[in-house]
């Protein structure tokens, strides 16, 4: 990580973009200052402005922002509107026919989606929902591929005033148990399997086995044959999604709901304990993640927008599901992955469709770089406009090589800071902000970030510290799922102070410009994904051999982090074979308890942690061994020195 600091420190290149491109986006910078004046004079007025503007609402609100439960903010509270009724059918008078979807799958197979067709297929979905006994309010779990059907289900449980919970189709049985009961979900949607890479892989196992212990209020498993797979259907319980639908309407009334009513809960990793449910709104939410696609991707009615997030993301949600869609875009999906037929997939995707926007994380854009130029210029990208990044910091060689290679130096970067959290894009450039490889440029209008110091004081110019936003915003959290206090403790926790903090240190430069330096909490970003240590230290520790785990990160060139374990056995360390047997033993039990992307890289054994005297284990010492590198810290405080020469040794 040092290393990457460094070299984001010393990046002073700016690139100007040039005239063309300026002038082909609706806003300049100079309109842009303006809106930014504007929200410093009216800070309500100014979103409350946009909000009437940009959505439609069933019922008019009066309040902008209530204040008076803060830190629980609520935005436009007396409104009410339909984010379905937004996404959708706003646009039928004009855009019936025009594509909303463009889906291909793993094997090459495309399907399009017209908006007239989109609302077709969200109505009949949510007649069906409605049929099966979901009624606003109900939650509701997805646990689906990347195919259409996914965003159709999250619409019509939008539509229907159900709060969704997506749970990625990666994480294991164990992991959406927790989800389902933490959430009290009453169905369950899910396929009977996915395509990814060639192989398919069975999902609906997963929710037989989550579902076979505890989670009684699930009533209903809603299974969409994606696959030639047969799977077990429980008699009473699941149903098939075309039976379940056939007869249904073709239409739809939506569902009026308060601009507070939760659109869906997002489980997210923390610090500590297990993931939380970060609770979204509908009216504040939407129109966050309707005006970053406006203004971050200027979408325009011959666009097509491609985000490579899986809908299990938070980038899902507001890239793909709901953003796009709010604004009468076309929008691609994709079921596979960049590896598949080979590393040239994402490039001939964009190529066969005409992707002018594409959106995608550094991990994949470093991943691939390493395949070199040769595959990407086999393809034509000329159609390319604009290319965003997102999920952790880009380091300035993977931005020149993506600006570069997959530009050609005409795209502009749109490096987006944010989180499951913000809902919605916090800090990123316009497409005619001069850029910095490595910076996300300077906090959209209406965002108010701040750097802070370790005792919550603000810092002003050219320092790092804490970043936090210090006014509430429209797409932010409005709770963690059933627990008020750890809402607070975890995003508020400067007492009377308005500070919401997100986690991450940063660092502004003379320009004002930020760039993100990493977390500092305990949580890891492998591949862009959020994983807890302290989730994978409670994996570890529920094997029946192992008695205690510390997990650190430590870099890695492609996926950002990797997971770095060291563990404790309650039996001797095993030599030779057998080691090397547990070490893949343990790496598949993590695999099971969470899911493959939390699988540690490397796995240590040791006859105890390296504890201070008072008992704290030293992480800092762990991230230096995990390095590889050499401990040049002060040891003496160890209450046993001599572990660290066990630990020295990888498995
Ligand atoms: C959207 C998403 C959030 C964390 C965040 C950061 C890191 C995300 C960037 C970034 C540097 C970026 N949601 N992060 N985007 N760091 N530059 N453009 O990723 O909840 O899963 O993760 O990801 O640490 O706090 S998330």
């Amino acid at each position: 990580m040092s290393k990457n600091i460094e070299s984001i420190l010393t990046e002073s290149r700016v690139f100007e973009l040039s005239d063309e491109i300026k002038s082909g986006f609706g806003l300049s910078v100079e309109d842009i200052d303006a809106m930014r004046k504007d929200a410093a004079e009216d800070h309500v007025g100014f979103w409350s402005k946009l909000a009437k503007e940009k959505l439609h609402w069933n019922k008019p609100f009066t309040v902008g922002l209530d204040d008076s439960n803060a830190p629980h903010y609520k935005w436009f509270t007396d409104g009410e509107l339909n984010v379905s009724y937004n996404c959708i059918d706003r646009h039928l008078e004009t855009k019936s026919d025009k594509l909303a979807i463009i889906f291909e799958g793993d094997r090459g197979d495309v399907e399009h989606y017209t908006y007239k067709e989109l609302h077709d297929n969200v109505c009949r979905f949510a007649n069906t929902l409605q049929a099966q006994g979901v009624e606003k309010g109900d939650r509701v779990i997805i646990y689906m591929p990347m195919i259409p059907q996914a965003v159709i289900a999250m619409q019509a449980c939008a539509r229907i005033g159900a709060i969704h919970s997506v749970v990625f189709g990666g994480f294991s049985a164990e992991a959406l148990r927790d989800r389902i009961e933490d959430a009290g979900a009453k169905l369950v949607i899910t396929t009977n399997g996915s395509r990814r890479g060639g192989k398919t892989i069975s999902l609906k196992h997963a929710v037989d086995d989550a579902l076979e212990k505890g989670c009684e209020q699930v009533k209903r498993v809603i299974v969409y044959r994606r696959t030639d797979d047969e799977v077990p259907m429980h008699e009473g319980r699941d149903i098939d999604w075309m039976e379940a639908e056939a007869g249904m309407s073709n239409y739809h009334d939506p569902v009026a709901v308060d601009a507070e009513h939760p659109l869906f809960l997002l489980y997210t990793s923390g610090s500590t304990g297990k993931p939380k449910g970060v609770q979204h709104s509908s009216g504040g939410y939407l129109l966050n993640a309707h005006l970053t696609n406006e203004w971050m991707f200027d979408l325009n009615d011959d666009d097509v927008f491609w985000c490579t997030a899986d809908v299990g993301w938070i980038t899902g949600h507001s890239y793909v599901a709901y953003g796009p869609l709010s604004v009468g875009a076309t929008m691609l999906m994709f079921e596979g992955v960049p590896t598949y037929p080979d590393a040239g997939r994402f490039w001939q995707v964009c190529q066969d469709h005409g992707v002018t926007v594409f959106y995608t994380a550094p991990t994949a854009i470093r991943a691939l770089m390493k395949f070199g130029a040769d595959l990407p210029n086999q393809y034509d990208l000329s159609k390319l406009r604009l290319l965003g990044t997102v999920g952790e910091p880009i380091n300035p060689e993977a931005w020149m090589w993506y600006h570069d290679v997959i530009g050609k130096q005409r795209c502009p970067i749109i490096d987006t800071w944010w989180q499951t959290e913000t809902g919605a894009h916090m800090i990123a450039p316009f497409p005619v902000t001069p850029l910095k490889p490595g910076s996300c440029t300077q906090p959209i209008p209406g965002i108010d970030a701040v750097i802070l110091d370790e005792e919550g004081n603000e810092l002003h110019g050219n320092e790092g510290g804490l970043l936090a936003i210090k006014k509430p915003w429209p797409s932010m959290i409005r709770n963690v799922w059933g627990d008020d206090e750890r809402y607070r403790s975890t995003y508020f926790p400067l007492a009377g102070k308005p500070y919401y903090v997100v986690g991450d240190s940063a660092h502004r430069d003379e320009d004002g410009y930020f760039w993100i330096l990493g977390r500092v909490d305990d949580v890891l970003n492998v591949s862009g994904h959020r994983l807890g240590t302290m989730e994978i230290e409670s994996a570890l520790v529920s094997h029946p051999q192992v008695a205690e785990a510390a997990v650190v990160g430590r870099p890695h060139d492609v996926k950002g982090e990797a997971v770095a374990a060291f563990v404790v056995l309650n039996v001797d360390i095993p030599e030779g074979d057998a080691r090397d047997k547990l070490v893949q033993e343990l790496r598949n039990w993590v695999a099971k308890e969470i899911g493959p992307i939390a699988k540690p890289d490397d796995i240590r054994f040791g006859t105890n942690l390296p504890k201070t005297r008072s008992g704290k284990i030293m992480r800092r010492l762990l991230r230096t061994i995990a390095k590889g590198e050499e401990i040049t810290q002060d040891t003496s405080t160890l209450e046993d020195p001599t572990i660290l020469d066990q630990f020295q040794q990888k498995a």
